[in-house]
Protein backbone atom coordinates (compact mmCIF):
# COMPACT_ATOMS: atom_id res chain seq x y z
CA UNK A 1 0.00 0.00 0.00
CA UNK A 2 1.18 3.43 -0.97
CA UNK A 3 1.60 5.82 2.28
CA UNK A 4 -0.57 8.49 2.35
CA UNK A 5 2.43 11.39 2.08
CA UNK A 6 2.99 9.38 -1.10
CA UNK A 7 -0.58 9.85 -2.53
CA UNK A 8 -0.89 13.22 -0.87
CA UNK A 9 2.53 14.99 -1.17
CA UNK A 10 2.76 16.14 2.27
CA UNK A 11 5.86 15.64 4.56
CA UNK A 12 4.13 14.40 7.77
CA UNK A 13 0.82 12.21 7.89
CA UNK A 14 -1.22 14.63 10.24
CA UNK A 15 -4.45 16.28 8.75
CA UNK A 16 -5.61 19.12 10.63
CA UNK A 17 -9.42 18.04 11.35
CA UNK A 18 -12.38 19.94 8.96
CA UNK A 19 -14.18 22.45 11.48
CA UNK A 20 -17.26 24.62 10.04
CA UNK A 21 -16.47 28.87 10.70
CA UNK A 22 -12.91 27.81 12.55
CA UNK A 23 -10.80 25.91 9.85
CA UNK A 24 -10.28 28.84 7.54
CA UNK A 25 -7.67 29.59 4.97
CA UNK A 26 -5.15 31.29 7.77
CA UNK A 27 -4.97 27.61 9.44
CA UNK A 28 -5.26 25.21 6.81
CA UNK A 29 -2.16 27.64 4.87
CA UNK A 30 -0.33 26.71 8.93
CA UNK A 31 -0.73 23.34 8.70
CA UNK A 32 0.20 22.85 5.54
CA UNK A 33 3.08 25.37 5.67
CA UNK A 34 4.85 22.82 8.74
CA UNK A 35 4.42 19.94 6.57
CA UNK A 36 0.84 18.43 7.38
CA UNK A 37 -2.63 18.75 5.83
CA UNK A 38 -4.59 21.79 6.24
CA UNK A 39 -8.17 21.30 5.49
CA UNK A 40 -10.98 24.45 5.03
CA UNK A 41 -13.93 23.22 6.17
CA UNK A 42 -16.49 24.52 3.44
CA UNK A 43 -19.60 23.86 5.56
CA UNK A 44 -21.43 27.27 6.35
CA UNK A 45 -19.91 28.61 3.69
CA UNK A 46 -20.97 30.39 0.45
CA UNK A 47 -20.12 29.35 -3.20
CA UNK A 48 -17.75 32.50 -3.14
CA UNK A 49 -16.49 32.64 0.17
CA UNK A 50 -15.24 28.94 -0.38
CA UNK A 51 -13.67 30.63 -3.80
CA UNK A 52 -11.83 33.58 -1.68
CA UNK A 53 -10.72 30.74 1.27
CA UNK A 54 -8.93 28.48 -1.56
CA UNK A 55 -7.38 32.06 -3.10
CA UNK A 56 -6.28 33.05 -0.07
CA UNK A 57 -5.12 29.65 1.32
CA UNK A 58 -2.94 29.13 -2.07
CA UNK A 59 -1.44 32.90 -1.79
CA UNK A 60 -0.03 31.82 2.03
CA UNK A 61 0.97 27.94 0.95
CA UNK A 62 2.49 26.33 -2.03
CA UNK A 63 1.92 22.93 -0.26
CA UNK A 64 -1.05 20.90 -0.89
CA UNK A 65 -3.86 21.40 1.03
CA UNK A 66 -7.60 19.83 1.14
CA UNK A 67 -11.47 21.17 1.16
CA UNK A 68 -13.74 19.43 3.28
CA UNK A 69 -17.57 19.13 1.71
CA UNK A 70 -19.93 18.48 5.12
CA UNK A 71 -22.98 16.19 3.29
CA UNK A 72 -25.49 17.39 4.93
CA UNK A 73 -25.13 21.18 3.79
CA UNK A 74 -27.46 22.24 1.05
CA UNK A 75 -25.35 23.46 -1.08
CA UNK A 76 -22.98 20.94 -1.77
CA UNK A 77 -23.14 21.08 -5.89
CA UNK A 78 -21.58 24.32 -5.74
CA UNK A 79 -18.84 23.63 -3.28
CA UNK A 80 -18.27 20.23 -5.46
CA UNK A 81 -17.75 23.30 -8.64
CA UNK A 82 -15.49 25.59 -6.71
CA UNK A 83 -13.02 22.78 -5.24
CA UNK A 84 -12.38 21.67 -8.92
CA UNK A 85 -12.87 25.34 -10.76
CA UNK A 86 -10.33 26.23 -8.24
CA UNK A 87 -7.96 22.97 -8.74
CA UNK A 88 -8.07 22.01 -4.91
CA UNK A 89 -6.90 18.16 -5.61
CA UNK A 90 -7.78 16.54 -1.68
CA UNK A 91 -11.24 16.27 -0.52
CA UNK A 92 -12.41 15.10 2.90
CA UNK A 93 -16.05 14.63 3.30
CA UNK A 94 -18.29 14.15 6.63
CA UNK A 95 -21.60 13.73 7.64
CA UNK A 96 -22.43 11.48 4.21
CA UNK A 97 -21.62 9.57 1.23
CA UNK A 98 -19.74 11.45 -1.78
CA UNK A 99 -20.93 8.83 -4.31
CA UNK A 100 -23.10 11.31 -6.18
CA UNK A 101 -20.19 13.70 -6.70
CA UNK A 102 -17.28 10.96 -7.05
CA UNK A 103 -17.07 10.88 -11.12
CA UNK A 104 -16.69 14.29 -11.12
CA UNK A 105 -13.79 14.10 -8.52
CA UNK A 106 -12.20 11.31 -10.52
CA UNK A 107 -12.66 12.72 -13.70
CA UNK A 108 -10.75 16.22 -12.00
CA UNK A 109 -7.92 14.08 -10.89
CA UNK A 110 -9.64 15.15 -6.83
CA UNK A 111 -8.55 12.54 -4.06
CA UNK A 112 -11.37 11.61 -1.63
CA UNK A 113 -11.24 10.93 1.70
CA UNK A 114 -14.30 10.21 3.50
CA UNK A 115 -14.68 10.33 7.47
CA UNK A 116 -16.70 7.75 8.40
CA UNK A 117 -17.70 6.47 11.89
CA UNK A 118 -17.73 2.58 10.91
CA UNK A 119 -16.35 -0.61 9.26
CA UNK A 120 -19.39 -1.08 7.17
CA UNK A 121 -19.11 2.60 5.80
CA UNK A 122 -15.41 2.22 5.67
CA UNK A 123 -15.82 -0.60 2.82
CA UNK A 124 -18.82 0.82 1.56
CA UNK A 125 -16.57 3.96 0.47
CA UNK A 126 -13.74 1.93 -0.46
CA UNK A 127 -16.22 0.58 -3.13
CA UNK A 128 -16.53 3.81 -4.37
CA UNK A 129 -13.02 3.85 -5.15
CA UNK A 130 -11.78 6.44 -2.50
CA UNK A 131 -8.11 7.32 -1.92
CA UNK A 132 -8.34 6.58 1.94
CA UNK A 133 -10.80 6.99 5.13
CA UNK A 134 -10.66 8.82 8.35
CA UNK A 135 -11.57 6.79 11.10
CA UNK A 136 -13.33 8.56 13.31
CA UNK A 137 -14.18 8.02 16.91
CA UNK A 138 -16.95 9.25 19.46
CA UNK A 139 -14.27 11.19 21.24
CA UNK A 140 -14.69 13.69 18.40
CA UNK A 141 -15.93 17.17 19.06
CA UNK A 142 -18.80 17.83 16.67
CA UNK A 143 -21.14 15.44 14.50
CA UNK A 144 -20.25 12.05 16.20
CA UNK A 145 -20.94 8.34 15.27
CA UNK A 146 -21.29 5.60 17.95
CA UNK A 147 -17.75 4.00 18.41
CA UNK A 148 -14.85 5.14 20.06
CA UNK A 149 -11.70 5.14 18.42
CA UNK A 150 -10.03 2.06 20.17
CA UNK A 151 -12.73 -0.22 18.69
CA UNK A 152 -13.59 1.65 15.20
CA UNK A 153 -10.05 2.17 14.26
CA UNK A 154 -9.15 -1.56 14.17
CA UNK A 155 -12.36 -2.53 12.57
CA UNK A 156 -11.99 -0.16 9.53
CA UNK A 157 -8.40 -1.30 9.23
CA UNK A 158 -9.23 -4.96 9.19
CA UNK A 159 -12.16 -3.75 6.69
CA UNK A 160 -10.43 -2.17 4.06
CA UNK A 161 -7.15 -2.05 2.21
CA UNK A 162 -6.97 1.73 1.17
CA UNK A 163 -4.95 3.96 4.40
CA UNK A 164 -6.67 4.39 7.28
CA UNK A 165 -5.95 7.68 8.98
CA UNK A 166 -7.29 7.99 12.90
CA UNK A 167 -9.33 10.46 14.02
CA UNK A 168 -11.21 11.44 17.30
CA UNK A 169 -9.34 11.98 20.67
CA UNK A 170 -5.70 12.11 19.64
CA UNK A 171 -3.62 15.63 20.27
CA UNK A 172 -0.57 14.30 21.35
CA UNK A 173 2.27 12.00 20.39
CA UNK A 174 0.94 9.14 22.92
CA UNK A 175 -2.15 9.03 20.89
CA UNK A 176 -0.52 9.03 17.88
CA UNK A 177 1.64 6.18 18.48
CA UNK A 178 -1.79 4.70 20.13
CA UNK A 179 -3.41 5.09 16.56
CA UNK A 180 -0.33 3.85 14.64
CA UNK A 181 -0.31 0.54 16.99
CA UNK A 182 -4.02 -0.23 15.95
CA UNK A 183 -3.48 0.43 12.33
CA UNK A 184 -3.69 3.85 11.37
CA UNK A 185 -1.58 4.93 8.49
CA UNK A 186 -1.92 8.68 10.19
CA UNK A 187 -3.90 10.79 12.04
CA UNK A 188 -6.27 13.64 12.39
CA UNK A 189 -6.88 16.08 14.87
CA UNK A 190 -9.46 18.78 15.42
CA UNK A 191 -9.36 20.37 18.43
CA UNK A 192 -5.62 20.04 19.04
CA UNK A 193 -5.46 22.56 16.28
CA UNK A 194 -7.74 24.59 17.70
CA UNK A 195 -4.94 25.76 19.79
CA UNK A 196 -2.92 26.78 17.21
CA UNK A 197 -1.83 30.58 17.41
CA UNK A 198 -3.18 30.73 13.21
CA UNK A 199 -6.42 29.33 14.33
CA UNK A 200 -8.14 32.66 13.53
CA UNK A 201 -10.54 32.09 16.59
CA UNK A 202 -11.22 34.45 19.37
CA UNK A 203 -8.60 34.37 22.29
CA UNK A 204 -11.73 33.46 25.07
CA UNK A 205 -12.79 30.73 22.84
CA UNK A 206 -8.78 29.46 22.85
CA UNK A 207 -9.12 30.00 26.58
CA UNK A 208 -12.25 27.87 26.95
CA UNK A 209 -10.70 25.16 25.49
CA UNK A 210 -7.26 25.04 26.80
CA UNK A 211 -9.02 25.22 30.69
CA UNK A 212 -11.64 22.67 29.98
CA UNK A 213 -11.14 19.04 31.66
CA UNK A 214 -11.87 15.65 30.02
CA UNK A 215 -15.63 15.34 31.48
CA UNK A 216 -16.26 19.03 30.51
CA UNK A 217 -17.91 18.37 26.69
CA UNK A 218 -21.69 16.86 26.58
CA UNK A 219 -23.00 15.00 23.59
CA UNK A 220 -26.61 16.78 22.11
CA UNK A 221 -29.08 15.55 19.80
CA UNK A 222 -29.08 11.86 20.29
CA UNK A 223 -32.60 11.30 19.78
CA UNK A 224 -32.96 13.46 16.46
CA UNK A 225 -30.39 11.04 15.12
CA UNK A 226 -27.07 14.14 14.35
CA UNK A 227 -25.34 13.27 17.99
CA UNK A 228 -22.93 16.34 18.31
CA UNK A 229 -20.23 16.98 21.13
CA UNK A 230 -19.38 20.46 22.27
CA UNK A 231 -17.64 21.95 25.48
CA UNK A 232 -20.76 22.32 28.06
CA UNK A 233 -21.90 25.87 28.39
CA UNK A 234 -25.20 28.09 29.34
CA UNK A 235 -26.72 27.08 26.12
CA UNK A 236 -25.58 23.04 25.91
CA UNK A 237 -26.79 22.72 29.47
CA UNK A 238 -30.33 24.08 28.39
CA UNK A 239 -30.08 21.84 25.12
CA UNK A 240 -29.56 18.36 27.61
CA UNK A 241 -32.27 20.04 29.97
CA UNK A 242 -34.90 20.36 27.53
CA UNK A 243 -33.68 17.00 25.71
CA UNK A 244 -34.62 15.08 29.20
CA UNK A 245 -37.99 16.67 29.40
CA UNK A 246 -38.59 15.83 26.02
CA UNK A 247 -38.96 19.62 24.42
CA UNK A 248 -40.09 19.26 20.77
CA UNK A 249 -37.47 18.88 18.34
CA UNK A 250 -38.29 22.48 16.94
CA UNK A 251 -37.43 24.22 20.08
CA UNK A 252 -34.34 22.43 20.34
CA UNK A 253 -33.26 23.59 16.87
CA UNK A 254 -34.28 27.14 18.14
CA UNK A 255 -32.03 27.27 21.18
CA UNK A 256 -28.80 25.66 18.58
CA UNK A 257 -29.57 28.11 15.66
CA UNK A 258 -26.48 29.91 14.37
CA UNK A 259 -24.50 28.34 17.46
CA UNK A 260 -21.51 26.96 15.63
CA UNK A 261 -21.36 30.49 14.26
CA UNK A 262 -21.79 32.44 18.33
CA UNK A 263 -18.64 30.07 19.32
CA UNK A 264 -16.58 31.15 16.40
CA UNK A 265 -17.20 34.70 17.21
CA UNK A 266 -16.36 34.38 20.98
CA UNK A 267 -19.78 33.75 22.37
CA UNK A 268 -18.69 30.61 24.75
CA UNK A 269 -22.01 30.67 26.25
CA UNK A 270 -24.74 30.98 24.04
CA UNK A 271 -23.05 29.46 20.71
CA UNK A 272 -21.91 25.72 20.42
CA UNK A 273 -18.02 25.73 20.66
CA UNK A 274 -17.42 21.97 19.28
CA UNK A 275 -14.35 20.30 20.53
CA UNK A 276 -13.18 16.45 21.58
CA UNK A 277 -12.67 14.90 25.04
CA UNK A 278 -8.89 15.60 24.27
CA UNK A 279 -10.08 19.23 25.40
CA UNK A 280 -8.65 18.31 28.96
CA UNK A 281 -5.31 17.13 27.54
CA UNK A 282 -3.90 20.41 25.58
CA UNK A 283 -4.19 23.75 27.16
CA UNK A 284 -1.12 25.79 25.56
CA UNK A 285 -1.79 27.66 22.51
CA UNK A 286 1.32 27.62 20.46
CA UNK A 287 2.17 28.08 16.90
CA UNK A 288 0.53 24.87 14.73
CA UNK A 289 4.24 23.91 13.49
CA UNK A 290 4.95 23.71 16.87
CA UNK A 291 2.04 21.55 17.86
CA UNK A 292 3.29 18.63 14.92
CA UNK A 293 6.63 19.57 15.50
CA UNK A 294 5.62 18.38 19.27
CA UNK A 295 3.40 15.14 18.23
CA UNK A 296 5.94 13.68 15.98
CA UNK A 297 8.70 14.02 18.55
CA UNK A 298 6.76 12.56 21.34
CA UNK A 299 5.17 9.95 18.82
CA UNK A 300 8.36 8.36 18.28
CA UNK A 301 9.92 8.59 21.74
CA UNK A 302 7.10 7.11 23.08
CA UNK A 303 7.00 4.18 20.29
CA UNK A 304 10.93 3.82 20.93
CA UNK A 305 10.08 3.14 24.65
CA UNK A 306 7.68 0.63 24.69
CA UNK A 307 8.05 -3.08 25.87
CA UNK A 308 5.60 -5.59 26.74
CA UNK A 309 7.85 -6.60 29.59
O1 LIG B 1 -18.86 15.53 9.98
C1 LIG B 1 -18.25 15.42 11.03
N1 LIG B 1 -18.30 16.34 12.01
C2 LIG B 1 -19.07 17.46 11.98
S1 LIG B 1 -20.04 17.99 10.71
C3 LIG B 1 -20.52 19.30 11.59
S2 LIG B 1 -21.67 20.45 11.03
C4 LIG B 1 -23.07 19.89 11.84
N2 LIG B 1 -23.63 20.73 12.69
C5 LIG B 1 -24.73 20.37 13.33
C6 LIG B 1 -25.31 19.13 13.16
C7 LIG B 1 -24.71 18.24 12.35
C8 LIG B 1 -23.56 18.61 11.66
C9 LIG B 1 -19.90 19.30 12.80
N3 LIG B 1 -19.09 18.28 12.98
N4 LIG B 1 -17.46 14.35 11.25
C10 LIG B 1 -17.35 13.30 10.31
C11 LIG B 1 -18.44 12.34 10.46
N5 LIG B 1 -19.03 11.80 9.44
N6 LIG B 1 -18.97 11.89 11.60
C12 LIG B 1 -19.95 11.00 11.25
C13 LIG B 1 -19.96 10.95 9.88
C14 LIG B 1 -20.76 10.18 8.96
C15 LIG B 1 -22.05 9.83 9.25
C16 LIG B 1 -22.80 9.13 8.32
C17 LIG B 1 -20.20 9.81 7.74
C18 LIG B 1 -20.93 9.11 6.84
C19 LIG B 1 -22.22 8.78 7.11
O2 LIG B 1 -22.88 8.10 6.15
C20 LIG B 1 -24.24 7.85 6.25
C21 LIG B 1 -24.71 7.45 4.89
O3 LIG B 1 -25.09 8.36 4.16
O4 LIG B 1 -24.60 6.27 4.54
Amino acid sequence: MKKITEVLGIQYPIFQGAMAQVSKHQLAAAVSNAGGLGIIAAGGMSEAQLREEIINCKKLTEKPFAVNIMLMAPNVPDMVKVVIEEGVKIVTTGAGTPKKYMETFKAAGVKVIPVIPSAKLAKKMEALGVDAVVAEGSEAGGHIGELSTMVLLPQVVEAVSIPVIAAGGIASGKGMAAAYALGAQGVQMGTAFMLAEECPIPKNVKEFIADAEEMDTAVTGRNGGAPVRSLKNKMINQYVQWEKENMPREQLEELTMGSARKAAAGDIENGSVMAGQVSGLINQIKPAEQIIAGILTDAEQTIRGLSLA
